[in-house]
């Protein structure tokens, strides 16, 4: 996992609103319709007021990232649940939140960022929610995959969950990495193909989900392609956004609601 910077982060208590109608446009979906759907709930809305939600920072490893915590907070409270930062932070934050009776407990260190429900002793975690995001978003956007050519570039936590869930969707499956055995571990895994050159494959996809910290010169991407990437840097040129048809990428947002709203579906 790529470690977020502040700098990746700072717009986010703000962008919420701005990231919902840029997703509106390109999915038809808000963040919370595409966590809901993410979750496995078939329902256009729902109140999750009842829900409170408490994101503690944990200062191990590389530490507190500025800003994480608050972004995670608004976040949640943009989903309609109850949510603060606790003032403890790692284990005192933690025992806060139980303290409090909240029902679901947001924190990452450098490895692994969880949501866990206190109530059902569950937990998702960022990497089945970014990649059920993102796999969901592109879904919408695509007015379905069934039967569709999608590609997955990076084999890593989000690539891999990523390649299962589109599989699961019905979608016919490519999957590339630097790392080209790490792609073909997945094709034995889900019967997906694995590619070994990369560029060849993006310029024959017009469904991408990229799950890699890459970059990818415009003159490759086809006119009208759909690109899901939650890989962070993000960055494409003016080439590739004037062909895309819909580029959808935010720092944080996708995943950390995905991550709240499935874990508080096991406790509704
Ligand atoms: O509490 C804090 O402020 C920090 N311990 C947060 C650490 C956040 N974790 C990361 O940046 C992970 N490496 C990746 C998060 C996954 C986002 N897609």
């Amino acid at each position: 996992m790529t470690r977020l910077t502040p700098d990746l982060i700072e717009g986010v208590p703000d962008d919420v609103l701005d990231l919902d109608s840029r997703l509106m446009m390109m999915t038809g979906k808000t963040v919370k319709g595409i966590a809901l759907e993410a979750a496995g709930l078939d329902v256009e809305d729902m109140d999750l007021s009842g829900f409170r939600v408490a994101v503690v920072p944990i200062t191990s490893g590389l530490g507190v990232i500025s800003g994480f915590s608050a972004s995670v907070d608004a976040i949640v409270r943009r989903l309609g649940m109850d949510s603060h930062v606790t003032s403890g932070t790692d284990v005192a934050g933690f025992a806060e939140g139980v303290a409090e009776g909240v029902d679901l407990i947001m924190m990452a260190d450098d490895h692994k960022f969880i949501a866990y429900n206190t109530r059902a002793n569950k937990q998702t975690d960022n990497s089945f929610g970014t990649a059920m995001g993102y796999a969901v978003a592109l879904k919408n956007a695509a007015g379905g995959l069934e039967g569709k050519d999608v590609l997955v570039i990076g084999a890593g936590f989000v690539g891999s969950e990523a390649v299962r869930i589109l599989k699961d969707m019905g979608a016919n499956v490519s999957v590339t990495d630097i790392l080209f055995e790490k792609a073909v571990v997945l094709q034995e895994r889900y019967g997906v193909n694995a590619v070994e050159d990369v560029n060849d494959a993006i310029s024959k996809h017009g469904l991408i989900l990229n799950a890699a910290p890459a970059i990818f010169p415009g003159s490759l991407i086809q006119e009208g392609a759909i690109i899901s990437t939650p890989g962070v840097p993000h960055y494409f040129d003016e080439e590739g956004r004037a062909k895309a048809k819909a580029i959808i990428h935010d720092p944080l947002e996708i995943g950390a609601a995905v991550m709240a709203v499935n874990s508080a579906k096991y406790s509704l």
